[in-house]
């Protein structure tokens, strides 16, 4: 099974998390020149967007970065075919079932990693021609799955034949050496990278994660679309609409521009902060250079009792 720092040209087995509004060119810049994979995000953004990105990523570092599409975006299929254009050779995908873009995307030799939430979409990823799967369970920011990353990564470890990279309460060296010792061959990170100083998202932002807990975050929407983010009026608010069966449109209302809300605005009461559980353990603000090093330093002296690296 290929390695992952072999397979993404990384010093560090470690990901990014694409996550929407927040991984710009800065930050998929700084943690691609600290050794990790940098994303940038495409979230609900067009084409265009991300091909200023990518343009700006390019001046930013020389080290491989890769692109995130959000599935559920209007905009994937478009930015599926300007990821081929641009010559860009990692993509993660989000949010959905990427098997129809993989064969175009096999083809024009791009390296393909799927988030998946489940063993039966990892082995169908698999088949398609998948180079690893991300498996992020429910302890995740952002839009979820059901399953956690202590149950799901076995599972899928057993499943498939590729690269497992585990995504989902990591935020320490603690969950990258509990992530190995559970099957996967690399992690992805994306709360821990809200508290650094390279991080493009308003200060209260960043001032919510430091002073999280292990009860802060909560899950809001529906059954169909769970997203994480920490508690706040506006969650609250939200999910008593949704348990008095408020009707789509005022809970687009509520929820319009609350992304935007809180990495632009820092909107305590009605933005939307999506972060993950082990926000908790998050107590300081570093550089993204800090965290990465921190979070794989001596590694090298658990490779025989955990089969890394
Ligand atoms: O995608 C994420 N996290 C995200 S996307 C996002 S933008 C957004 N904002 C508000 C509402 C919805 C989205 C914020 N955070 N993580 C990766 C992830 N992928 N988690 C779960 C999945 C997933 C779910 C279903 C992947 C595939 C899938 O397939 C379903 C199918 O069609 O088989």
């Amino acid at each position: 099974m290929k390695n992952i720092n072999v397979l993404l040209g990384t010093k560090y087995p470690i990901i990014q998390g694409g996550m929407a509004n927040i991984a710009t060119a800065k930050l998929a810049a700084a943690v691609s020149n600290a050794g990790g994979l940098g994303l940038i995000g495409a979230g609900g953004n067009d084409a265009l967007w991300v091909k200023n990105e990518i343009d700006r990523i390019r001046t930013l570092t020389d080290k491989p970065f890769g692109v995130n599409i959000m599935l559920m975006s209007p905009h994937a299929p478009e930015i599926a075919q300007l990821l081929i254009d641009e010559n860009v050779k990692v993509v993660t995908t989000g949010a959905g079932n990427p098997v129809p873009y993989m064969s175009a995307w096999k083809a024009a030799g791009m390296i393909v990693v799927p988030v998946i939430p489940t063993v039966r979409l990892a082995m169908r990823v698999e088949q398609a021609g998948a180079d690893a799967v991300i498996a992020e369970g429910m302890e995740a920011g952002g839009h979820i799955g059901k399953l956690t990353t202590m149950a799901m990564i076995p599972q899928i470890a057993d499943a498939v034949n590729i690269p497992v990279i585990a995504a989902g309460g990591i935020a320490d060296k603690r969950g990258v050496l509990a992530a190995f010792a559970l099957g996967a061959k690399g992690i992805q990170v994306g709360t821990v990278l809200l508290a650094t100083k390279e991080c493009p998202i308003h200060e209260n932002y960043k001032k919510l994660i430091v002073e999280s807990t292990d009860t802060s975050t909560v899950i809001t929407g529906s059954n169909k679309a769970p997203v994480r983010v920490i508690k706040n009026e506006m969650a609250v608010k939200y999910n008593s609409l949704i348990e008095s069966s408020a009707s789509f449109e005022t809970l687009e209302q509520l929820t319009f521009g609350s992304l935007k809300k809180a990495v632009i605005d820092g909107d305590i009461e009605s933005g939307s902060f999506m972060a993950g559980q082990i926000a908790g353990v998050v107590k300081e603000i570093h550089t993204v250079k800090e965290v990465i090093e921190t979070m794989f330093k001596d590694i090298n002296n658990y490779k025989d009792t955990l089969n890394i690296l």
